[in-house]
């Protein structure tokens, strides 16, 4: 340690024990926060104490459990009173004890520690939190009344992929205990038990597995909801109404006393209000109510979102099932954050409060992406309107906790929750010792891109965009040096943060996890480091070192192609992960594309090492038999260009096309010389000059060339994975999205039709 450091350590110890007193180190940072908490100017006594007990015997065994796992409790002098409202333990604090359900008061001073539950729950959720506040050294004196906002807090495994292992299971549980979620609701759609074969019942190692989470959920105070998902096949008759109760009672028998019913993603016969409300009614009238220990139902409706609804199903729904039923909700679209209208608008039509499916963090339908960003944009006024708050994960258990760290704090204290210090609270809980490079990793995993469900997450990289600020700036000042050497900083940072993760043992499975991001984000930031070394040689004429650092940049770029995440035997998903898809990689795309532009320009050593486009950027005829394509109506809204036999005299542009690629999608645009508007994907114009902002999904195309040195012209934006035709009499094109399934048998070659004839400038 050098001197000034050494220094600076001793003024800090000694204001620290000046300060002792009030002792603000000490004072934890409950999680979820408490509703109340006044924390007293003493300490109460030492880390290491010990305690003598009273309401061992009539207190919650799991909060028993707790404290004589985490205490010593021989002690004689300080009193360690526990018990739930009722409990003779507690009588004295009864008035102490918040009046909700799993709510509870907490007081710790020198002599005495209270904990006292409105209920089990209560007295368990107050030992968490004892447990919580005396992990620093010294305790301080404080009172808590505490209570949750939302009385079903937790998650439901219901994506579509690689069902969580025991392991992961068992951790969470674990991790709701100490968070104080109560509700893990089982409906992994690639169970077969679950969903495919729904009538059968799980062969005995299975049950028995089923029989253990019950168990080890209990032990945390969650309940273990099971699900089944009929809707694809279900038979609206008497035996399948038999199958089911049959299913539910074997169940019953491995510990399961909460039940839910999924119709979701299903068409046909399944998605019918009437039956689903009467098979509900008919499962709570033959089932639930036949035993005194069974829960209301759930239910996930087939129209489970505001997008999606249509004519009066939910009004069925509303109106037929008992209105002890919960019915799920996931808001205003599939993937959507909930506010505070829809769910006026969703209980209006249930007629009774939501009980929230947050399709978030999951990811299944973007299984390249991590979400690992804070969660945030949930209303912070609808506690009294939700039945139930339960996020859907990812896949990856460890890496979603982030997230639901974030879910538990916001359902437990609505108010007071906000996003990025819960997020950055979740950071330091996971990984304590490495908690900066945790973060950048996840500053570099929190958008989505693109997908058909329209979510998007804001902030992304937000240190490299306030370094590509000051990156701009010394480029416009002409400081090349500066400019690179501050990018190549960030980006270095980033390989550090990667490698970190994955070496550090403090949360082993959690870097298993994201273990192939980090090696994507090694990978991208080594690719930044040589994008920056290209233009430090194109900017000092040093053509050697471009090329050198250009074929880097190309080693690197396979590199990554090729990691895949999940690939084991079996597994349903594996994909090329990828990160930083906001800012840095259209970044390091765009950068290294306009760099290569500029060296064709000025040198000619190497050019063979650049990828050869299919079509090079320029001005073309387009001809399909001879004819060309011609816009004719210029600048006129939703027209299509046409094929005409000759050349257009008055307007020759009008059948002039500039190809070219784009760096971001490398995909090309083919846009018209006379207006210079963008043919879309269909093959037509949708707005005139002014009104036609270009976007790079509708605007683009994959170009193909075949043996006959023609082209075929692909989509795969929001037209879909189609191809261009043209109409049979050879007038305009189209896109075979239009024919449906027959166009696929397709061959290659046959789709190669269109010219692309150089229009020589000169
Ligand atoms: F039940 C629902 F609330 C629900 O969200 N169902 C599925 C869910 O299992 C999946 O994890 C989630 C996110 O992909 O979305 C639902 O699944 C879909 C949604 C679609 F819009 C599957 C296909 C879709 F086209």
């Amino acid at each position: 340690m050098n001197l000034r450091r050494l220094f600076k350590n001793t003024l800090f110890t000694i204001m620290a024990l000046a300060a002792s007193t009030a002792a603000d180190a000490q004072k934890v940072t409950v999680s979820p926060l408490p509703q109340e908490i006044n924390w007293g100017s003493k300490k109460a006594f030492d880390k290491s104490v010990a305690f003598k007990v009273k309401g061992l015997k009539s207190a919650d065994a799991d909060a028993v459990a707790l404290l004589q796992k985490n205490f010593n409790l021989d002690g004689k002098k300080i009193k360690l009173i526990i018990g739930e409202r009722g409990d003779k333990a507690v009588k004295k604090y009864n008035s102490m004890i918040p009046q909700k359900s799993e709510g509870y008061y907490l007081s710790i001073g020198p002599e005495e520690v209270v904990i006292a539950g409105n209920d089990e729950r209560g007295t368990y959720y107050g030992t968490q939190t004892f447990l919580q506040i005396a992990s620093a050294d010294e305790v301080m004196c404080v009172t808590i009344s505490d209570y949750p906002d939302v009385a079903t807090r937790g998650m439901v495994e219901g994506y579509y992929g690689n069902p969580y292992s025991e392991e992961d299971r068992k951790s969470m549980f674990e991790f709701f205990g100490k968070q104080k979620m109560n509700t893990y609701i089982y409906g992994p759609k690639d169970d077969i038990y679950h969903r495919a074969k729904w009538r059968e019942e799980y062969p005995a190692a299975e049950a028995a597995k089923i029989a253990e989470y019950v168990k080890a959920a209990k032990a945390n105070k969650v309940d273990f909801v099971w699900a089944i998902h009929p809707g694809n096949d279900i038979k609206w008759n008497r035996t399948d109404s038999l199958n089911m109760i049959k299913k539910l009672n074997a169940m019953y028998e491995l510990g399961i006393r909460t039940y839910a019913v999924f119709f979701d993603d299903i068409w046909g016969e399944g998605a019918d209000a009437t039956r689903q409300a009467g098979l509900l009614n008919y499962i709570s009238d033959e089932f639930v109510k036949k035993h005194d220990d069974v829960a209301p139902l759930i239910l996930c409706p087939t129209q489970y979102n505001k997008g999606w609804s249509s004519g009066n199903y939910l009004d069925i729904l509303g109106e037929k099932s008992y209105k002890e039923t919960n019915i799920m909700w996931t808001g205003n679209s599939v993937i959507d954050m909930i506010n505070k209208k829809d769910m006026e608008w969703i209980n209006n039509r249930i007629k009774r409060n939501a009980y929230i499916w947050l399709n978030y963090p999951v990811n299944d339908y973007c299984v390249d992406h991590m979400l690992m960003g804070p969660t945030y944009g949930n209303d912070l006024d609808i506690a009294n309107m939700l039945a139930g708050f339960t996020a859907n994960p990812m896949e990856y258990a460890e890496a979603s906790k982030i997230s639901l760290y974030s879910i538990a704090d916001y359902t437990w204290n609505m108010g007071d929750y906000d996003a990025d210090a819960s997020w950055q609270r979740a950071l330091e809980y996971f990984v304590p010792g490495c908690t900066d490079e945790f973060r950048l990793f996840c500053e570099n995993n929190i958008d989505l891109g693109v997908t058909g469900h329209g979510l998007r997450r804001q902030g992304e990289s937000p240190r490299f965009n306030a370094a590509l600020q000051q990156f701009g700036k010394l480029m416009n000042e002409g400081d090349t040096i500066a400019a690179t050497k501050l990018l190549t900083a960030h980006f270095n940072q980033m390989i550090v943060a990667a490698e970190t993760m994955i070496a550090t043992n403090e949360a082993p499975r959690l870097s298993a996890e994201i273990e192939p991001w980090c090696k994507a984000m090694k990978l991208l930031a080594l690719k930044g480091v040589s994008t920056m070394k290209m233009l430090a040689a194109l900017k000092s004429n040093r053509p050697e070192a471009f090329i050198e650092n250009y074929l880097d940049y190309q080693k690197l770029d396979k590199q990554q192609m090729a990691l895949r995440s999940r690939d084991f035997p079996g597994s349903i998903k594996a994909p090329n992960p990828v990160v930083a898809t906001t800012f840095i990689v259209p970044f390091i795309k765009k950068s290294v594309a306009q760099y290569i532009d500029e060296y064709k320009k000025a040198y000619d050593y190497r050019l063979d090492v650049f990828p050869k486009q299919v079509v090079e950027n320029g001005k073309y005829f387009i001809k399909v038999n001879g004819k060309f394509l011609t816009n004719e109506k210029e600048n006129t809204p939703r027209t299509a260009p046409v094929f005409k036999d000759e050349r257009d005299m008055v307007k020759p542009q009008r059948q002039e096309w500039i190809i070219s690629l784009d760096t971001d999608t490398e995909r090309y645009k083919i846009v018209n010389a006379q207006d210079n508007r963008y043919l879309n994907e269909t093959g037509s114009f949708s707005a005139g000059n002014s009104t036609n902002p270009y976007d790079a999904t509708w605007h683009t195309y994959i170009l193909k060339r075949g043996a006959n040195g023609k082209f075929s012209i692909h989509t795969a934006g929001r037209a879909g994975k189609n191809f261009w035709m043209v109409t049979p009499d050879n007038d305009r094109v189209y896109n075979s999205g239009y024919l449906g399934e027959s166009y696929k048998k397709m061959g290659e070659e046959e789709k190669c039709i269109f010219e692309f004839v150089p229009i020589n400038e000169k």
